[in-house]
């Protein structure tokens, strides 16, 4: 039994225990508190039959701690089949192009007895701007009169136009976000109205939120949203998550007092560092957000579009990011897994609108199920919370360090390198995790000699 299953067998029965009798949440599930890990796999546009599947055969196997999913709300169905139509919300009815309201529930429970809590996208700060047909059949006529609200709930009649003037803090939360109707998010019954669709989630068992457009809100606004909404069924607050890029107002920093946010710094200096010289890396605390509040990312499905951040494109780039991701204790991890595009608009594999099931080999990118991220997983939770020692950086775009009964290099340069480390690990014969010990490593005097092919790591677990 690995360390992880122990795990989840000690804690399942404190988990059953200690859980109220909540909605749709088997007894022998644990707490979201006592999951094994903290990884979060971002499966961003898969439908819900596919997360299921992935969580049981693949996620919760691998040690992942949390899955994050797309807007489940019922949306815009364009008629050109692009990713975006889900961040227009037709209503809040749990049926969208991702699957029926079933579906989402058989998902939250597949993928809590795998040992993962689930979080979901929750588009928030508006609703959809263009009228249509929504994939439930709700139809929409004028954009500020959805289901859920009326034309007095938006900020309409304060300001109808468009954010243009991206430094004013009151503009950039009261008008309109790409000309989407915004919430007036300071209303009594827009608070109610928006707690209780993220409470119909959490009674089917969610965990959690990423705040979509978090900026957009007033962070006392999401406060006092926060306040209203029920625990989740294990007891706990949901895992709150904020959407807040930096640079101009409101500032990542502002909405620490209401959860953690999506570290946009973090993911500029990694690209930065394995574009470049990846030893930039020793100093990547400093003008990040601070570990306790940092949700770390590598891409989202934002700036692999905007080529802000990586994307698949960059192939093996991309994983030894995400490996040292994984490696470097700062914030929350989350690997990115969407879809292959050719235009910035093309949707995700769809049959009239509705996501076709998952197919990591036609269209798909399954970063999470890369064997270095697999094995980079089990060596994050493996660590903990031990701290970097033995940092080194023994050849241009080589880095190495320790983390307790830890070691890992990666060599982000263009050739193979045999390389000598001090691991500071115990002498004895380790095996390689990242290639599922099909080679392994000596650590003579402390010291190991590692043959590093270009753009690949190596690392070793002393247990
Ligand atoms: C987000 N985070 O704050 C999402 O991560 C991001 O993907 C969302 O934009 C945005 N906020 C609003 O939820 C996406 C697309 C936009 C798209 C928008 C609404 O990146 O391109 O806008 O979703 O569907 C589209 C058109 C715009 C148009 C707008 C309104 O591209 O040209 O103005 O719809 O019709
Ligand atoms: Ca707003």
């Amino acid at each position: 039994m690995t360390l992880r299953r122990l795990l989840l067998a000690v804690t399942a029965g404190i988990g059953a225990a200690a859980a109220p009798a909540g909605p749709a949440a088997p007894a022998s599930v644990p707490a979201p508190a006592n999951f094994a890990g903290d990884v979060i796999a971002n499966l961003w546009s898969w439908n819900w039959r596919s997360v299921t599947a992935e969580c049981t055969d693949h996620l919760g196997p691998a040690g992942f701690g949390a899955v994050w999913v797309a807007p489940p709300a019922e949306s815009l169905r364009h008629p050109s089949g692009t990713w975006w139509d889900v961040y227009q919300p037709y209503s809040y009815e749990l049926t969208s192009r991702f699957g029926t309201e079933t579906e989402f529930t058989e998902m939250i429970e597949a993928c809590h007895r795998a040992g993962l809590a689930v979080f979901t996208d929750a588009v928030i700060n508006h609703t959809a701007a263009l009228t249509g047909v929504g994939y439930a059949g709700t139809e929409l006529a004028d954009k500020y009169d959805p289901p859920m609200y009326d034309r007095d709930d938006y900020h309409v009649d304060e300001c109808p136009n468009q954010i243009s003037r991206w430094t004013d803090a009151w503009e950039v939360q009261h008008c309109e976000l790409l000309g989407l109707p915004d919430l007036a998010t300071e209303r009594r019954a827009v608070r109610d109205r928006i707690a209780g669709y993220l409470d119909s989630q959490l009674a089917l068992g969610v965990d959690g939120f990423r705040i979509d457009a978090a900026k957009h809100i007033p962070a006392a606004d999401l406060t006092a949203i926060y306040a209203r909404l029920a625990s989740t069924w294990s007891g706990a607050p949901p895992f709150i998550f904020h959407e807040v890029f930096p640079g101009g107002p409101a500032e990542p920093e502002d909405y620490f007092a209401a959860g953690a946010v999506l570290d946009f710094d973090y993911a500029d200096r990694i690209k930065t560092a394995v574009l470049g010289d990846i030893s930039i890396l020793a100093t990547l605390d400093q003008r990040v957000l601070p570990p306790e509040h940092s949700v770390t990312f590598v891409t989202n499905h934002d700036t692999e579009r905007n080529r802000r951040h990586l994307s698949y494109e960059h192939g093996a780039t991309t994983v030894l990011a995400n490996v040292f991701q994984l490696a470097w204790p700062h914030g929350r991890p989350t690997i990115y897994s969407g879809f292959e595009w050719a235009t910035r608009d093309q949707g995700p594999p769809n049959d009239a609108g509705f996501v076709t099931d998952t197919d990591c080999g036609a269209g798909w990118v399954c970063l999470h199920r890369d064997p270095a991220i697999v094995a980079m997983t089990a060596w994050h939770n493996a660590v903990g919370a031990a701290p970097v020692t033995n940092w080194q950086s023994p050849a241009a775009g080589v880095i190495g360090f320790r983390r307790g009964t830890g070691f890992v290099a990666l060599n982000n340069g263009d050739e193979s390198g045999e390389l000598t480390f001090a691991t500071g690990l115990a002498d004895g014969s380790y095996c390689n995790v990242i290639d599922d010990c099909a080679t392994t490593v000596d650590v003579v005097d402390g010291t190991a000699e590692l043959v590093l092919a270009a753009t690949t790591a190596v690392a070793v677990l002393a247990e």
